[in-house]
């Protein structure tokens, strides 16, 4: 099992990480981190789990995971814009994308809105839950799924889904990836509350290879198809289709072209 110790050895943070909760079986680590975040827990408080038995993705989609392989990991926030709530899908995955750079060597890719894929597939999602009072934002849950040494998976996603493992045929120690996880985004996020996200955003564009291309994006009950132009301030996609611009804030995205 994940040590809370063994993470907080050397660890350079100030805020994030510094209270770990760890469960050997969770139903849902983004669940049990609203539940602390009621409670008024500090910001950067972290819930760590070896396995779930609800792990969500967005629209209420199952997120699939191993026991005991893979990071799965929900951290508390109170940012002050209310933009955040949103913005911080795309901080956190460059944040992700850089710390499995640095140790795998391979590219990663950021899809939108928040996917990172190795050579093509996924190997982590990224969900943001948010709760407000009448002054703003009360707090925001980072939930981050990341499979690291995983090898198999279930025949719905063999074609979608890989792991570090899978990509460079040896184990990573997980220890290592959430500690350099935590000091990434602790850095960038305290950037982002004193310069806003746009550097971000701007980060995120170059790794995502939509723009440009002809795309479909798949939303409850309708398909709209056109060419990814950019990613305003806001984060929405926007697809340009005969002469007109839409601004899409949910759906899946496939490259048509
Ligand atoms: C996501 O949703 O990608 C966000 C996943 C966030 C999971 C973390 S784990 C810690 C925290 N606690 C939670 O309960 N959740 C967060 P979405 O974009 O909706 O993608 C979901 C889709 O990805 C599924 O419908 C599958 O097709 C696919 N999928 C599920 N598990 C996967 C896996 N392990 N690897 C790759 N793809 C997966």
């Amino acid at each position: 099992m994940i040590s809370t110790d063994e993470i907080r050895r050397g660890l350079k943070t100030e805020f994030i990480g510094k209270s770990i909760e760890t469960f050997e079986i969770l139903d849902s680590t983004n669940t049990a981190a609203r539940k602390l975040a009621e409670k008024g827990v500090p910001e950067g408080t972290t819930v760590i789990a070896e396995h779930q038995t609800a792990g969500r993705g967005r629209f209420n989609r199952k997120w699939h995971g191993e026991a005991g392989k893979n990071i799965i990991l929900s951290l508390i926030l109170r940012p002050r814009e209310e933009q955040a709530a949103h913005l911080l899908t795309y901080l956190t995955a460059l944040c992700a994308a850089n710390v499995v750079e640095d140790a795998t060597g391979k590219e990663v890719e950021c899809k939108w809105p928040n996917d990172l894929l190795i050579n093509g597939r996924k190997f982590c999602g990224i969900l943001l839950e948010s709760a407000w009072k009448e002054s703003g934002i009360d707090y925001v849950v980072v939930g981050i799924g990341m499979n690291v040494n995983q090898e198999k998976f279930p025949a719905e996603l063999h074609q979608t889904a890989t792991s570090l493992k899978i990509e460079c045929s040896r184990e990573f120690d997980r220890v290592a990836l959430i500690r350099d996880f935590f000091e990434h985004l602790e850095q960038s996020y305290l950037q982002s509350q004193k310069l806003g996200f746009d550097g971000f955003l701007t980060k995120w564009k170059m790794r995502c290879r939509t723009f440009g291309k002809e795309i479909s994006v798949q939303q409850t009950g309708r398909v709209l198809k056109g060419r990814a132009i950019d990613l305003d301030n806001d984060g929405a996609l926007m697809i340009e289709h005969h002469d007109s611009v839409t601004r899409i804030f949910a759906g899946d995205v496939k490259v048509l072209s």
